[in-house]
């Protein structure tokens, strides 16, 4: 007989390989809770409170991670391994306490703990604050491969910034999104462990001496300027299950100095704290915009400053060794998350040439072998520069050395490529506009040994246009690392159901090695592993409408068709193409009432960079929309839209599990990769996609018949920009299409104001919608018809689904970890 979910229910929170749990240390959990209840937080722990139970508990997970860090960083050195850097400005963690106890194998004492003081672990975890100390799929990128080196037990280092106010909070009001500042921080966080001692001076500005050592050589010494102080804060990554913890090193900026001494004698007691509050701005807030560069001196000293700290840290462990500096880039590797570390590649220059005083052919080398970028965007208008007067005056010794770099870069590549004259200025690091600009990617791919894109197409992409000079240059370097995403994460924590369902008829392997899951294809044919699935699946749905009812006061049918994309907001992700959708449905249900149809629940979530005002105006326009629809009781039973505001990495666990249809739509050759996609797929949802990023393979690995691929391909929407795309013509052709876009532009959503989407009109017109909204409308809208009518026979259905959960095990980021480790890396295991 099938089991009933229930009982599935039940086991929520237990282990699911209980015997693998490394042993439990003397002390039970909840004792040690207890304890730093009152010793560490001074606290009367008698009838402690949820609250106190919360932070009690992490002191008490913490010092377990603790324990295995501290014997692991005496075991990198007696072993001599090889580190791993991972450098990157931005890191989405997601809460930890649940993630930590799973990874532990700590659930149970946490469980018992908490019954007896009368909490269940879902109301503990209620009160934790999630930081968001990144945007969107870069930083939670970052996230799921700290967690694969973990489980990998990699000698490896996150480094980053401990912004003191993360990604706003998203508020919607009256329909539009209203930015509220997200003090993370506010009454401490005792996952970071904060390091007072020992640290760093980073210089910005002042001036650079040079002179002439005793056998006649030009020395450089930077000097002057403004001293800020880099404080780490350490926060512990364990791997699953493995007793290895690895930890990710936040920088906090501190004053150099507490006053400023003339000023503050001179009765200036305002001006002398005023500088002390303007150094600790450096690491007080993350720059809001995703694929996006922001052209910001502030960013450009968030940068410098948490690269310069991090290769302190790098020599300093390395100088312990006592080996010559050759052997730098044998014993450490260095990865750029995108090009906002890369000035890491001069910073090291600077360190080895200057201060080391290594020659810079020896320095050269080392860097050449040390360093290795990731590029993660093709946007043009992402590609990070910075102006050369602005570099020039921040980090006047880098400038130069950057000149250095480009002036041998640029001879060998006059000499190898005689005939070509103007390869040159298109390699430059400099780039040749009347206000000179240095190019980011430019300077990270002449420093680094690898450069690797995200997806096959995105490779593609980078080889034959983006960087095609360079893929002349240099072809070695250039490699594809797919992305992938933890399943412990994305399947194990947020979906518990289906983890026990996979479990119970797979083993519990499948939570290190993902592949496992391709045997689930063989009992996609049982009718009683389908009921089961579907049990699951509507498990989650029922609790993502619990939320939508509580949050937006929508009630949502758990039997509809849970169609959702979430991600940032961005023209060329396309929530445009999804809402035009949305009103063709409105207009066709309006028009003929009397053909049944498939409920279906629409379900938006993302933010927009605060000054990106296009991306407001679509969620204005979805909220919109949503007002009108789901009020209309002529439609309401067919169709809801909803806007979840704040959409983060929790919200992402809450919805993933329950959706059926997940939206991956941005036009071809834009989405470099995309990890959302393979989230969704892995918990059972189809995808409807462009043939875009991961999308592609996505589709080679579950199938054709279980994907809905639809619209341009890259190669067309290339052709069709070349020949001269008029989205007039598609407009005049296309009846429903127009109806559609007369309506944005009138007042029929904003009762009384005709001209609120008069700029989404005019982008999508005579704009000459860049993006191919209108170009790919047709072939999305027959899509979704598909997808309809195949919904409803629920056998066919919950086979896909099951087949899509079956080919994801691919999208592990213990896969795309290890090829790094493979093809980059060469750095080994060390449990
Ligand atoms: C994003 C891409 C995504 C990709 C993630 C992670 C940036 C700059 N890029 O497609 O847009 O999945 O990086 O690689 O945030």
């Amino acid at each position: 007989m099938s089991k009933d979910v229930k009982d599935y229910l039940h086991l929520l929170d237990k282990p699911l390989d209980e015997s693998s749990a490394p042993e439990a240390r003397n002390s039970a959990l909840g004792e040690d809770a207890l304890w730093h209840i009152l010793y560490s937080l001074g606290r009367d722990n008698t009838h402690p409170s949820k609250h106190k139970c919360y932070w009690g508990l992490v002191l008490a997970v913490r010092d377990r991670m603790l324990e295995k860090w501290a014997t692991l960083q005496r075991q990198y050195y007696t072993n001599d391994d090889k580190r791993l850097y991972y450098l990157s400005l931005e890191f989405l963690p997601g809460k930890f306490l649940r993630s930590n106890l799973l990874a532990l194998g700590l659930e149970n004492e946490a469980h018992e703990f908490l019954r007896e003081q009368g909490f269940s672990l879902d109301e503990i975890i209620d009160q934790e604050c999630e930081p968001g100390l990144g945007n969107g799929g870069l930083g939670r990128l970052a996230s799921c491969y700290m967690d694969s080196m973990a489980t990998l037990g990699l000698p490896a280092y996150g480094y980053g910034i401990r912004y003191s106010y993360g990604l706003f909070r998203q508020e919607i009001r009256n329909g539009h999104q209203v930015e509220q500042p997200d003090n993370w921080l506010h009454e401490g966080n005792h996952w970071l462990i904060p390091r007072p001692y020992g640290q760093y001076p980073i210089r910005f500005y002042g001036k650079v001496h040079e002179w002439l050592d005793d056998d006649g050589i030009l020395r450089h010494d930077w000097r002057g300027g403004d001293l800020v102080m880099a404080m780490a804060n350490d926060v512990f990554v364990p791997g699953y299950r493995n007793g290895h913890v690895n930890c990710i090193r936040l920088w906090e900026a501190r004053p150099h100095k507490e006053f400023v001494l003339s000023s503050f004698n001179a009765g200036d007691y305002i001006g002398s704290v005023q500088e002390k509050i303007s150094d600790e701005n450096i690491s007080m807030v993350l720059y809001p915009s995703d694929d996006a560069p922001e052209g910001k001196t502030l960013r450009l000293k968030q940068q410098y400053f948490f690269v310069a700290a991090t290769m302190r840290d790098l020599i300093r462990r390395f100088k312990k060794l006592n080996k010559p500096w050759d052997q730098l880039s044998e014993k450490n590797v260095v990865q750029l998350n995108e090009t906002h570390p890369a000035i890491a590649i001069p910073e090291l220059m600077r360190v080895l040439v200057d201060e080391e005083l290594l020659g810079w052919e020896e320095a050269w080398c080392i860097c050449q072998k040390l360093f290795a970028y990731t590029n993660h965007t093709i946007l043009p208008e992402a590609l990070e520069t910075w102006t050369v007067s602005l570099m020039e005056k921040l980090l006047p010794r880098h400038m130069q050395i950057i000149y250095e770099i480009n002036r041998r870069f640029l001879e060998g590549v006059r000499l190898h490529f005689r005939d070509e004259p103007e390869l040159p200025s298109r390699v430059s690091l400099i780039s040749d506009d009347p206000e000179p600009k240095v190019r980011m990617s430019h300077l990270a791919i002449v420093g680094s040994f690898s450069i690797n894109g995200v997806s096959a197409l995105h490779t593609q992409i980078l080889r034959d246009r983006v960087f095609h000079d360079f893929i002349r240059i240099f072809p070695e370097r250039f490699n594809n690392k797919t992305n992938g995403v933890t399943p412990r994460r994305w399947l194990r924590q947020c979906n518990v159901s289906l983890s026990w369902l996979l479990s119970e008829h797979l083993g519990c392997g499948w939570v290190t090695d993902l592949n496992q899951v391709e045997h689930l294809r063989e009992l996609a044919d049982v009718d009683e592993f389908r009921h089961d699935w579907e049990q699951c699946r509507l498990t989650n749905k029922k609790r993502l409408a619990d939320y939508i009812e509580k949050m937006n006061g929508i009630t949502v049918n758990p039997h509809s068709i849970f169609d959702v994309q979430v991600k940032r907001f961005h023209e060329y992700k396309r929530q445009l193409l999804n809402i035009l959708h949305v009103i063709t449905l409105y207009n066709s249900i309006r028009k003929n009432p009397e053909v049944k149809m498939q409920p279906r629940t629409f379900i938006f979530g993302g933010k927009a960079a605060p000054s990106y005002w296009m991306a407001k105006d679509i969620i204005y326009l979805i909220n919109a929309v949503a007002r009108r629809i789901n009020s209309d009781p002529n439609t309401r039973n067919f169709l809801k839209v909803v806007f979840l505001a704040n959409y983060n990495v929790s919200l992402a666990q809450l919805l993933v599990p329950a959706t059926d249809v997940s939206e991956q739509i941005s036009t071809a050759g834009y989405e470099a990769s995309g990890t959302g996609n393979m989230k969704f797929a892995l918990n059972g949802a189809l995808t409807i996609g462009t043939r875009d990023g991961a999308n592609i393979e996505i589709g080679e690995r579950v199938g054709d018949p279980n994907i809905y691929l639809f619209g341009l391909c890259e190669q067309e929407v290339l052709d069709m920009k070349k020949r001269g795309y008029d989205p007039w013509d598609i407009y005049k052709n296309d009846s429903e299409l127009r109806e559609v876009l007369d309506m944005i532009n009138s007042d029929q959503f904003t009762p009384g104001n005709p001209t609120a989407f008069s700029g989404i009109f005019n982008s999508l017109l005579s704009g000459g919608d860049r993006f191919m909204v209108l170009a790919d409308y047709r072939a999305y809208v027959e899509t979704h018809k598909r997808i309809a009518h195949e919904y409803v026979d629920r056998d066919l259905w919950i086979k896909k689904s099951i087949m899509n959960t079956a080919g994801m095990g691919f999208f592990s980021s213990d896969r795309a970890v290890q090829e790094y480790i493979d093809g980059i890396w060469h750095v080994k295991p060390d449990v």
